[in-house]
């Protein structure tokens, strides 16, 4: 669709108020938040990581690009969450520390309470630390932990050692995802689950609380 090409081009020029603009006509003229969010706004997303890689594109245009995909996000939250649901249980989500995307958390959040859970998102850069005084304070059922750096895959490690040694871990089940992660890793490192997007997110984490569609 011509509208959601746009989209793309407009998240790469960063411009905020075009994009919340075509955000509510789209939804207004019946096109569903979730083909908005991929085709539009992570297709556009996918073109920044690109041009960010081969240098054509700097940090702080990519920084605009990420407000833009924030402020869309906002918008189409309420669209993505199914309303009157009952909790179903508690999740605790962050980015691990040294790490300051955030983007693909929040979605993987907001896909969840989508699905029933309560979140807990420690926001990014999380010390492993952190995790563990959130599980004690929050009695979550699951961990979630987000990295988007092949550096902070490391830190990813660290964090679920660090978890591993405590009393917290027979009580969670922990889930990790972001770009640079892969199921192999997760088993490398003793996580529960991985997932590869928001949406297999939301099947592992039932998979692994044994919660039935
Ligand atoms: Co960054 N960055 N960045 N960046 N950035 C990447 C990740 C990169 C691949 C770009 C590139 O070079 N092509 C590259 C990493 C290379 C590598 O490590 N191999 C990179 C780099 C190098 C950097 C800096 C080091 C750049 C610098 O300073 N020189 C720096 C690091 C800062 C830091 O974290 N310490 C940096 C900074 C930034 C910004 C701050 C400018 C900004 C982030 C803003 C923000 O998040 N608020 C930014 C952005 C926007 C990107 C790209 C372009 C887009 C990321 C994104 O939001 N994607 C990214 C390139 C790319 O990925 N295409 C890039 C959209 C989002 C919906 O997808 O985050 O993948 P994603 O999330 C998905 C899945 O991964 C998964 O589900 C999500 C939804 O479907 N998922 C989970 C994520 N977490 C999950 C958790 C789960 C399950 C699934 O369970 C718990």
């Amino acid at each position: 669709m011509a509208e959601l090409q746009e989209m793309a081009t407009l998240l790469q020029q960063g411009n905020v108020n075009a994009v919340k603009t075509l955000t509510q006509r789209l939804l207004d003229n019946g096109v569903s938040a979730q083909t908005i969010l991929n085709d539009g706004l992570i297709a556009g997303m996918t073109v920044v990581g690109e041009q960010m890689r081969c240098g054509e594109m700097y940090l702080p245009e990519v920084l605009q690009s990420a407000s833009v995909m924030h402020a869309a996000m906002s918008i189409l939250k309420p669209h993505l969450l199914s309303g009157g649901v009952q909790p179903i249980g508690r999740v605790v989500l962050g980015t691990v520390k040294g790490d300051m995307h955030d983007i693909g958390k929040n979605l993987v959040g907001i896909m969840l309470q989508g699905a029933g859970f309560e979140i807990a998102d420690l926001g990014i850069n999380t010390p492993p630390e952190k995790f563990v005084e959130a599980i004690r304070q929050h009695q979550p059922k699951l961990v979630g932990l987000s990295a988007m750096l092949t550096t902070t895959m490391l830190v990813m490690k660290k964090t679920i050692e660090v978890i591993n040694a405590s009393e917290v871990r027979s009580q969670v089940k922990i889930i990790i995802g972001g770009a640079p992660i892969t199921q192999r890793f997760a088993g490398e490192i003793g996580a529960d689950g991985f997932a590869k997007d928001a949406v297999s997110a939301v099947d592992k984490v039932k998979e692994l609380l044994a919660i039935s569609n």
